[in-house]
This record gives C-alpha cells, structure tokens and sequence, in this order.
C-alpha cells in the first residue's frame, strides 16, 4: 500500500533523493556556502533515511510513525546545531515534488508533521523517571559505565542479584532505562558514539555473566523463538525478552539480530514454537517484519504459531502490531509474558 518506489528500488530513491536536495539548494544559495559538497552528499544520505522512514509509515499507515522521526530528527538538528529552518525547507521541498507527482499520501504524511513541527520537543525527556523503583540504582549504572567502568557497573548489578533482586527487575529498571538513557544523551549529542557503544557491550557482558542467576524454572511445556526481524541489529531488548520468558520455565530459543525471512519461516515450519517473538527498532525494517508475517500466515505448516512483536516503534504506535498483521505486541519483557502465560498455560 502506497509505496512511493518499486520495491527494492534504490536507485530510484537516491535519484529522487538527489532531486529534491538540489531544488531545495538552489532556491537557497546561502546553504551550499555553509555546507560545501561534502555537505550536500550528507544531505543526500539524510534524505534517503527520510525516505525510506516515510515508506515505513505509508506502507504501514501509521502517520504518527512518521511524525515520531521527524521529531526525532528535529531534536537531532537543535541538538547538534544545525539550522531547524533546513530542515523545514527540506520536508516542504519533498512535500511540493509529491504532490507533483501526485503521490497525494506522501504529501499528507509530510503536512501532518510540517503542521505540528513547531510544537515538536526541542529534546527528548530523561527515561531515568521518578517512579523508577531501582532509580538511584540505574543512575549508578549510568554514570559508572559512562566512566568506563565496567567493573564497577559489574558489582553494582552481581551485589543486587546477590541481594535477593530478581533479575527480571534488574533489567527493566535499571538495564532498560539506563540504555534508553544512555540513547538520548547521544541523541542529544552528549555522549559520543563510542561512549555508547562501549555502554552496549559492557552490557551485554554483563547480561551473559548474569546467565547462572537465570534459572531455567520447571519446565511449563511452551516454547518460544525469539528474533530480530532481517536488518535489525537492535537485539539486547529481544534478548531480555528471551531470558525473562527462560527464568519462567518457557523452552525459548534467542536467535539473535538480524535473521533473514526465509531462515526464520523454515525454523517455525520446523519446530512450531507456540510463540514467536519478533523484534524491531528501525521503522524502515518494518516492511519486512510485514512480509515474514504475511509468509507464516500463508504457510500452513506455522499453524498454531502465534506471532507477538515489540520494539520501539511498536511502542510508540500503539495500534501498528494490528496493522502489520501480529497477534499480540507488548511494551516490556515482563508483559509479554504475562500475556503468553494466559495464550498458553502450563502443560507440563
Ligand atoms: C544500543 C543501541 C544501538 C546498538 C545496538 C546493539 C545491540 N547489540 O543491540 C547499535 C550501535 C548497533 C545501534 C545502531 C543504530 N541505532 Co541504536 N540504539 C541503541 C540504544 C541506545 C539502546 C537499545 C536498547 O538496547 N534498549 C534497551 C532495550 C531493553 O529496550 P528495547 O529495545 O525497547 O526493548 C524492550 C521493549 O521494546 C520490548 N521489546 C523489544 N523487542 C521485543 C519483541 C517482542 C516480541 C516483545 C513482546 C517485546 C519486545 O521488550 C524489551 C525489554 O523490555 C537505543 C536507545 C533506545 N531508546 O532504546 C538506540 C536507538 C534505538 N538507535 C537509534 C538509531 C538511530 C540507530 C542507528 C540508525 C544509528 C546509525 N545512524 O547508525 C543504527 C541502526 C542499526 C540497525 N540497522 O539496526 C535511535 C532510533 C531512533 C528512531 N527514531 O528510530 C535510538 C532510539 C537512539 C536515539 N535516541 O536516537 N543502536
């Protein structure tokens, strides 16, 4: 539904994107002065990214998706210091070549979030909130591993599990946050990429020496496959997930990021895992989480499979899990399981 390019069109993209990059700088004379063509090249690769977050949306119909980047990516140019008015032309500038073309969806998507640019936050709000139960906890997090200190950030989380917290409480309140925390502050450009990377990994390690306290409980009979969505390299929710549904005696399985369509329909034609737990963060990977559905959907050998998805923009788009076809989407990894404890109780 409404997608603006030939699938796999990229060639088509980058020549539209090329276009209406240059007739929003010729009308501005000023901008090639300040950007140069290193800069313009930039601008390219920029519009591109709009691009395919505007098909996302199209295909998807959800128009909030789509305002959600632009706020986003408008939060990132006051942020970084780039001038919010570029931005401005640009979309107007894209809105005036579909209307053009007549692609009168587009063109709507890109009024919607032009009309509410304005009210958009400047920067995103602390995901380290006051009714955080574990707050001064995930702020420890925080500042230790931005201090790259891994070893400490290590005792705080082991001394916890130590105590007696549960490890699902650690990751929602303090792993969780701190890594949505640590997001914002790149977005907001005070960490720098590799201070959030090393945060990343450092958490990472720190969740697989956290394995022993896992606790695999009696078996209950479910099974689960758990994965990314082809593309998707987000996989750290996903894998929480995963651990949250082990520690409650489910049999899940955590296929990690990035897995290709194909692969992931012979796995479920395989071992038909009561639930199949997909995961995407990047908007523009939602097409295909919608063609993996539709292909388990029409193969009669995945029947009995159920398909819950989660992540960020299913977060932020309430209604899109009905839109892309899933049977059920949860914000967290503690509700997911909620809801496929009550789809599928113990049998074992
Ligand atoms: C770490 C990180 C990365 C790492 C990921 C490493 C890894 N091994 O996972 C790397 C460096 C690879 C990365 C890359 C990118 N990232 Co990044 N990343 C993050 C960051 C900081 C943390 C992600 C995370 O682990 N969150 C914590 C987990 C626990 O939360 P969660 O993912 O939401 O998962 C929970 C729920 O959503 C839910 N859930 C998740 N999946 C599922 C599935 C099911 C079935 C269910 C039921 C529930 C469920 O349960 C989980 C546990 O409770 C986020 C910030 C953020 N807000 O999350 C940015 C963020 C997601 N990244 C962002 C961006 C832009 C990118 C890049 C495009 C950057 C770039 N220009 O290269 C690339 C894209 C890569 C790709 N193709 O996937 C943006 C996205 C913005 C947007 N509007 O879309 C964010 C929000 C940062 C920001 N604030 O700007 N990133």
């Amino acid at each position: 539904m409404g997608l603006i390019f030939d699938a796999n069109s990229d060639q088509q993209r980058r020549a539209f994107a090329e276009r209406a990059v240059l007739r929003y700088w010729l009308r501005q004379p000023s901008i090639a002065a300040r950007y140069g063509d290193k800069g313009r090249q930039r601008c390219v690769e920029d519009m591109l990214y709009t691009l395919v977050y505007l098909e996302a949306a199209v295909s998807t119909g959800s128009m909030e998706l789509f305002r959600d980047y632009v706020t986003w990516l408008r939060s990132i140019f006051i942020c970084f210091e780039i001038d919010v008015d570029d931005l401005t032309g640009t979309l107007e500038t894209l809105q005036e070549i579909f209307i053009e073309r007549g692609d009168f969806i587009q063109a709507e998507y890109l009024d919607d979030s032009l009309r509410l640019l304005d009210g958009m936050e400047d920067v995103p709000a602390s995901r380290l909130t006051e009714d955080n139960p574990f707050g001064t906890m995930a702020e420890d997090y925080l500042s230790r591993l931005l201090a790259q200190d891994q070893p400490g950030a290590t005792d705080l989380i082991f001394n916890a599990a130590d105590a007696g917290i549960p490890i699902s409480n650690l990751y929602m309140n303090v792993l969780q946050p701190s890594l949505r925390e640590v997001g914002r502050l790149w977005q907001m450009n005070r960490v720098t990429i590799p201070q959030e990377h090393y945060f990343t990994a450092a958490t990472k390690t720190i969740m697989s020496q956290l394995y022993p306290y896992l606790m695999r409980g009696p078996s209950g009979g479910q099974r689960l496959i758990a994965t990314c969505i082809d593309g998707e390299l987000h996989e750290i929710g996903i894998r929480m997930v995963c651990d949250v549904f082990t520690m409650n005696g489910w049999d899940a399985v955590y296929l990690g990021a990035s897995i290709p369509v194909k692969e992931i329909v012979s796995l479920v034609e395989l071992e038909r895992p009561d639930v199949l737990a997909l995961s995407v963060t990047i908007a523009p990977n939602l097409p295909k989480a919608s063609a993996l559905i539709g292909a388990i959907r029409s193969n009669p050998h995945c029947d009995g499979t159920k398909i819950m998805v989660g992540g960020y923009p299913f977060n932020c788009c309430p209604d899109l899990w009905r839109r892309i076809g899933a049977d059920a989407f949860a914000r967290d990894a503690t509700s997911a399981l909620t809801w496929a404890n009550l789809r599928f109780p113990q049998t074992a």
